[in-house]
């Protein structure tokens, strides 16, 4: 992408509005512009940054063989009123009438309408287990939304839904949807804990909440130390092996941790002291496990193979696919900008021509351009007529990992600078050569 034909109104000044790095950013980038009260449009960079998330979400999420679908915004209430929480939901759910004086609803979540799609069509054990997922705007007229995407009233979710014969099936569904987050997140250069959760209006008993460390976090959380030492890496996983999750499972989540909802403070102290930690956490995703809670409600029942029928049991698995552009950039950024982690960036790469104009640099910029299109990868190239001072200005705010620096001194002896954004070290070489060092970084991540 030329920065010339791009949309990318970044902003001078500091929005005044934003109460957090994350969402000052945001705005600052150009990535997203409030169109009310907790309601975003996704400019072009935030919605760029938008897909690469979800494409994670997709991927890790097929990876451990779950399905992809999507179901509509708008639900019926008469589901809702099957599973009694139509009533039960308050004031966070937006109600909608249609000029059939219908009641229709914007879903907050989807567990009604998944087990109405499940009772349908599935009356057999030998359906399962299932596990299906979308990825979908949600409403909830949260009573204070604010940090911009962190707490929006319409935000996107991963919502996933397990249909499982028994309660120790489900529960291997639920462990592999750890095991699964765990790896997610971490392709976000995320450090996301599993924390013991209170399930609030989805129900159930077991639910873990998945936290990401930072200051802003509006959880308060408690754990052990050694957790953060904890990494999934890449580590290869059959996902059908109830065993091998269970043992992730517990790996992750033997040690204490847990938010403020469930914090025993008794539990907490037998931890040694110095391992004893109280932080603050962004709650980037939540496991459940409800068993019939639906089932039962809505009659999802199947054969069960010896005659009888049974309801199915269930869980659900969110992650907030919208937040999480909040949580990476509270991870990382600097007072100059975003940092984004090389699986997450929108470009891989920006070229900054230090003399626009210069036949010499153009074409330096141009050849390197084609060099890393080529190979697959997208550079976003400042061909502005701009000074220098400005345009670090702007890279260094959209936070692109690597920037490639040209200009007709360094050209003269064959070099341009290769910049990483993280850590500000810059290094002379040959053009193809910088190409190439791009082309590595990200072997196995674009
Ligand atoms: N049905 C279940 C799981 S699919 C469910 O709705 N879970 S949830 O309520 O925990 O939401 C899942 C994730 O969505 C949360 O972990 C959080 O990351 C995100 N989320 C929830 N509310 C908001 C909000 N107002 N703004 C942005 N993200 C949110």
């Amino acid at each position: 992408m030329r920065l010339s034909r791009y949309f990318l109104p970044v902003l001078k000044e500091t929005p005044r509005e934003a109460q957090i790095v994350s969402h000052r950013y945001m705005l600052q980038a150009g990535m997203i512009k409030q169109a009310s009260a907790g309601i975003y449009s996704w400019l072009p960079l935030g919605f760029k940054v938008l897909r690469k998330i979800e494409e994670i979400v997709h991927q890790e999420q097929q990876r451990a063989g779950h399905i992809p679908m999507l179901m509509p915004t708008l639900q019926s209430a008469d589901l809702w009123r099957e599973s009694g929480r139509y009533d039960a939901y308050g004031p966070e759910m937006l109600r909608i009438r249609d000029r059939q004086d219908r009641d229709m609803l914007y879903g907050p979540t989807n567990e009604e309408m998944i087990t109405d799609i499940f009772r349908s069509y599935v009356t057999s054990y030998k359906d399962l287990p299932l596990t299906l997922y979308h990825i979908q705007w949600k409403f909830r007229d949260e009573m204070r939304p604010r940090f911009g995407v962190m707490r929006g009233r319409e935000f996107l979710m991963k919502d996933g839904y397990n249909f499982d014969l028994t309660k120790e099936d489900a529960l291997h569904a639920y462990n592999r949807h750890l095991v699964s987050y765990l790896r997610t997140y971490e392709r976000m250069g995320l450090q996301a804990i599993p924390m013991r959760a209170d399930s609030g209006p989805i129900g159930g008993d077991d639910t873990h909440e998945f936290l990401v460390l930072a200051e802003t976090g509006e959880s308060e959380v408690f754990y052990d130390g050694e957790i953060t030492d904890l990494k999934f890496g890449d580590r290869a996983i059959d996902f059908d092996d109830h065993a091998a999750c269970a043992a992730v499972l517990e790996e992750f989540t033997s040690r204490y941790a847990r938010t403020d909802e469930t914090h025993d403070e008794a539990l907490f102290n037998q931890i040694p002291e110095e391992r004893r930690r109280t932080a603050r956490g962004i709650e980037v995703g939540q496991i459940f496990y409800f068993g019939t809670k639906y089932s039962d409600a809505m009659g999802a029942l199947v054969d069960d193979g010896k005659g009888g029928k049974v309801p199915v049991h269930m869980g659900s698995h969110g992650i907030g696919v919208s937040r999480l552009l909040g949580a990476i950039i509270e991870a990382s950024h600097d007072d100059k900008g975003i940092i984004w982690p090389e699986g997450v960036t929108p470009f891989h790469c920006g070229i900054v021509n230090l003399k626009q104009g210069d036949a010499e640099a153009d074409a330096a910029c141009e050849a390197i351009y084609d060099s890393l299109t080529a190979l697959g990868l997208e550079p976003l190239y400042d061909d502005r007529d701009e000074r220098a001072g400005a345009k670090f200005g702007t890279m260094d705010m959209i936070g692109l990992p690597w920037r490639i620096t040209v200009g007709p001194r360094g050209l003269k002896n064959g070099v341009v600078e290769l910049t990483s954004r993280r850590t500000g070290e810059s290094e002379e070489l040959p053009p193809a050569d910088a190409v190439a060092r791009i082309a590595k970084i990200y072997q196995g991540i674009a």
